[in-house]
């Protein structure tokens, strides 16, 4: 059925062969990369960014070039080194240590990566948000938490509601607000210039918590996935062999901090690798993205099928504009990665798109296209040597290739969520197939080992008693010209048990019409199979997606049921 292939890139593959690197490959070797092994001290901010300055000769190293349209820094892994120090005695001064979460609530900012470390360095845990969350949301995660102090700026000050959250004693403002600082907030430039630029950094053990991430469940509350420093085990050697990281790289991963993929590949595989960090402030807009890249020269660059899009709907033109040859390598994560994103890739860049797939659960990535392996477009590729990914049926039988089941993760893995937090039941849900960790997605493996991802399991789409992934469906409505974006659900039907109904974001210039309407049916049935074409499709002007990019088919469900949506905490303005 699939027999698209991309070969490897000449010059590209680090990882000789896969093969080889499964059968000889050991986490306990890697272990061996990390100051602790040898010291037994183990904390990952120092690994990260101290390590390099102290051990490693990289202190005048840019660790990140920081760019808005006001404001552009190049910061040196010193500096990153002493400026989270800073905030470390800040926190220490305010009796905070040890096991606290401390939230972040801000935009991406150098500030931001400073107090992040900081916390880290303290033995603290950081609880990152992102900066559009409103009042509710932020209520119910810093509850949740019990935080004792968040990191914010005066223009979101407002959605924290102090008086409802009793254990948060400190609000550390970065700028200070008309009328000046109320009760209890404190100014985070006058602490962080008081604050000596050495610190006693508090050692640990591996199994420490430091890192709480909320991620949405499809309704009820978000859940708090709690991470360890040992996860750095993965974060470096992914980021060696799965983003390619090389000494002299500069990385750019455009994922906001309050999305797991911009800390443990913002901050963490970027920073255990030694290399140069790009973070982009502001919104996104295309011509700007290509000059981030052709300006800091970007040889690694990974970003989402969403972003993706967008740039393939703004049209070729405007990548001819910039030099991009510097690219080198290009990753995807966050949702399933068209093939045509992946032809369009290889079009304008002259690059291979690599997409992989993880989940805040996992920490780290799992499933990946390796640099030196052939792409098969709409596959997400094969496991992390070291991991043992497999398609099981619900009583946790592995799957024959080819057939449709849960995506499983054999437990555990260095960067694998340790608590849910206080839900021992709904971390333990995740496990309730002994010795395996249940994705919540479905999947297929094909004969050569590779992974193709279906949809989540609450998704697929059963229709005259045909499964039909969503997954599918929207890639080969994607291929439509007049297509930007597409959704796909299953819409309950007295006939067919499930009809496929399409929600569409139509390029620009395109008029939505009964005839295109039938022309884009034709090149589903056509294109793909008669029985996985779209009977209904609804034109929207955006189509519903959480911060992170990810369209929400539960909430496209929803609405077309008349259903509540559940939480919308995480869905995009
Ligand atoms: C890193 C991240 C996890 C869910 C995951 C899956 C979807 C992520 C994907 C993908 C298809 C890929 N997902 N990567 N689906 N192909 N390459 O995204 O974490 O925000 O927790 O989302 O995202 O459904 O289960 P998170």
């Amino acid at each position: 059925m699939h027999t698209e292939r991309i070969p490897v890139f000449p010059g590209n593959p680090n990882l000789k062969s896969y093969e080889e690197a499964r059968a000889t490959f050991r986490w306990e070797d890697v272990e061996r990369e990390f100051s602790w092994h040898t010291t037994g001290k183990v904390n990952i901010a120092y690994e990260a960014i101290d390590r390099n300055v102290l051990e490693k000769g990289l202190g005048d190293k840019v660790a990140l070039y920081y760019s808005d349209p006001a404001r552009q820094e190049a910061i040196t892994y010193r500096q990153m080194m002493e400026q989270s120090n800073r905030f470390a005695n800040v926190l220490r001064k305010h009796g905070i240590g040890k096991g606290e979460r401390v939230f972040i609530f801000m935009p991406r900012s150098p500030e931001l990566y400073w107090s992040f470390l900081g916390i880290i360095k303290v033995g603290a845990i950081a609880g990152p948000l992102f900066e559009a969350f409103m009042e509710g949301a932020v209520r119910d995660r810093l509850a949740d938490a019990e935080a004792v102090a968040i990191v914010t700026t005066p223009a979101l000050r407002k959605r924290i509601p102090k008086e409802d959250l009793p254990h948060l004693k400190h609000i550390f403002m970065v700028g200070i607000p008309e009328g000046g600082l109320g009760e209890g907030e404190l100014d985070w430039h006058a602490e962080m210039a008081e604050a000596s630029p050495e610190t006693d950094i508090e050692w640990g053990d591996r199994e420490d918590p430091m890192l709480l991430l909320y991620t949405s469940g499809s309704t009820g509350k978000p859940k708090g996935v709690l991470h360890v420093h040992n996860g750095m085990i993965q974060h470096y050697q992914t980021g060696k062999w799965i983003l390619d990281l090389r000494p002299d790289d500069i990385y750019w991963c455009t994922a906001d901090p309050g999305w797991v993929t911009g800390i443990s590949y913002g901050v963490w595989a970027p920073y255990l690798n030694g290399v140069t960090s790009v973070v982009r402030g502001g919104r996104f807009r295309p011509d700007d993205w290509y000059k981030t890249i052709q300006d800091y020269q970007v040889n690694v660059w990974y970003s989402a099928p969403t972003a993706f899009r967008m740039l393939m709907s703004a049209g070729d033109d405007i990548v001819k504009q910039f030099d991009l040859s510097c690219l080198r390598h290009i990753l995807s994560v966050g949702e399933p990665l068209n093939p045509e994103v992946i032809r369009w890739g290889l079009k304008v860049f002259n690059r291979r798109i690599h997409d992989n797939w993880w989940m805040t659960e996992t920490g780290g990535q799992i499933i990946s296209n390796y640099p030196c392996m052939d792409i098969k477009p709409g596959s997400m590729g094969k496991p992390f040597p070291g991991i043992h990914a497999a398609i099981i049926d619900d009583k946790g039988n592995e799957l024959p290739p080819l057939q449709m089941g849960n995506l499983a993760v054999k437990a555990p893995w260095p960067s694998m969520m340790r608590k849910i937090w206080k839900n021992e039941a709904k971390y333990n849900e995740y496990f309730k197939i002994e010795g395996w960790y249940i994705s919540g997605d479905s999947a297929y493996m094909d004969e050569e080992g590779y992974f193709w991802f279906q949809g989540r399991i609450d998704d697929v789409i059963n229709t005259s008693g045909e499964r039909v992934g969503p997954f599918e469906v929207e890639s080969k409505l994607v291929e439509h010209p007049a297509v930007a974006e597409a959704g796909v659900i299953g819409k309950p039907d007295p006939l067919r048990g499930e009809i496929i109904k399409a929600f569409i974001a139509l390029r620009e210039g395109y008029l939505w019409t009964e005839e295109l309407k039938k022309e884009i049916i034709d090149f589903v049935k056509k294109g793909l199979a008669a029985h996985a074409a779209p009977r209904e499709i609804e034109v929207r002007d955006k189509l519903p997606k959480t911060r992170s990019g990810k369209i929400m088919r539960r909430v496209l469900k929803a609405w077309e049921l008349g259903l509540p949506t559940g939480d919308l905490s995480t869905m995009e303005d």
